[in-house]
């Protein structure tokens, strides 16, 4: 714990950026500036969010001696120009996922946060529900026994009409994998979190559900899609996957599968995962956040309704309120954001972090490539580590 009271500065103001200002704001510490496209963006979020400083580009804001922590919020292909210019800077960097958009940008990002004394996250928020710290505290204590079967979801619907338009779809600004980098990355995060289990090797089938999309001649911002009527729109023809089927191998001999959507009605994000063990399972659903399922064969099954004075150390240290007092998405921010500060309090950059590394990061790019190869030539493909 700390009172430390940090300066920070955030890059990137569509829908994921103020998140993290709010959030931060929540710890305590100080939003100082920030950077968007221009100057004219973030002044407007300057203005908004009642923030002192606009940076009239990223580099401004690196070169302000002040700020001591910057959050990449950039569109992804901006992430390894903008997560490298920070470290050099001697800036503690939290970076949205996906890290980079190739392994090379991001096995280059770890070669150069090695040597460095900064902490360096990427934002794998989902993992912060605190029930998710419980699951993992009872699967890695052996509380379900022997792992051998991972299946989950993960989807959602704002990509579902043809109207629906985001940056994500195409991979010079998004990266190769659509749904798969955006959402699938989550999931396959969250297991290993929870698990402990690496994955071995996969076999992917990606699908694109909308081939040809009307992509307005406007600027918008991801969900955003949701709300606008009216638009002019160019159409565009999309590669990238907006469903993927994947079937994985993790390297205790356990087998996993995940089905990913941005084209599923209803689903607004709806990240499931089941882990079924020798003699229990867990599961977790994201939008009921607060409840942990363990099923049993013998007994009634049973539901942890999210209450601190119940659950492990470990999920006790990321709750803020107790029993019957939901926490939910912005929450996870905060708690990512909070292990990240007490790392750099405590000082010591060898200790093995709380908070999602980019060594994670790392491996979910290296996850996904094994994905591509695997949907190109519709074989099981060995992550490369
Ligand atoms: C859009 O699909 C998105 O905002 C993701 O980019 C986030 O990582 C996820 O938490 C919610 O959905």
């Amino acid at each position: 714990m700390t009172n430390r009271k940090f300066k920070v500065g955030v890059v990137g103001l569509g829908f994921i950026g103020p998140a993290h200002i709010e959030n931060i704001r929540r710890l305590g510490d100080e939003v100082l500036g920030v950077a968007g496209a221009d100057l004219e963006e973030a002044q407007k979020y300057a203005d908004l969010l009642k923030i002192e400083k606009a940076y009239e580009s990223f580099d401004a804001m690196i070169a302000d001696p002040a700020i001591e922590i910057v959050h990449i919020c950039s569109p992804n292909f901006l992430h390894f120009e903008h997560s490298k210019k920070a470290l050099e800077a001697g800036k503690h960097v939290i970076c949205e996922k996906p890290m980079t958009i190739t392994s090379e940008e991001s096995e280059a990002l770890v070669a150069i946060a090695k040597d460095k004394d900064l902490a360096c996250s990427v934002n794998y928020n989902l993992r912060f529900y605190p029930v998710n710290f419980e699951a993992r505290s009872i699967v890695q204590s052996g509380g379900i026994g022997q792992i051998f079967n991972i299946h989950g979801t993960y989807l959602q619907d704002w990509l579902l009409y043809p109207t629906d338009w985001n940056w994500r779809l195409l991979p010079k600004e998004g990266g190769s994998l659509c749904s798969v980098g955006d959402i699938g990355s989550h999931w396959m995060d969250m297991v290993r979190f929870v698990t402990g289990l690496e994955v071995v090797e996969v076999f992917a089938d990606l699908g694109t559900a909308i081939p040809v999309r009307k992509r307005p001649l406007a600027k918008v911002e991801t969900y955003q899609g949701k709300m606008k009527s009216e638009q002019q729109y160019e159409e565009v023809n999309v590669t990238a996957d907006d469903f993927a089927h994947v079937l994985f191998h993790f390297d205790n001999g356990a087998k996993g599968s995940l089905v990913i959507s941005q084209v599923s009605a209803g689903r607004k994000n709806c990240m499931r995962y089941e882990v079924d063990g020798s003699e229990a399972s867990v599961a977790w659903d994201s939008e009921r956040p607060n409840e942990l399922w363990r099923g049993y064969r013998g007994r009634y099954n049973e539901i942890l309704l999210k209450d601190p004075s119940i659950m492990s150390d470990a999920a006790q240290n990321v709750n803020s309120y107790p029993g019957g007092h939901a926490e939910g998405f912005p929450d996870t921010f905060k708690q990512l954001a909070k292990k990240v500060n007490d790392y750099i309090v405590e000082g010591d950059y060898d200790a093995v972090p709380e908070f999602p590394t980019f060594e994670d990061g790392h491996k979910a790019l290296l996850i996904e490539d094994a994905i591509l190869e695997s949907a190109k030539t519709g074989t099981w493909v060995k992550v490369k580590y």
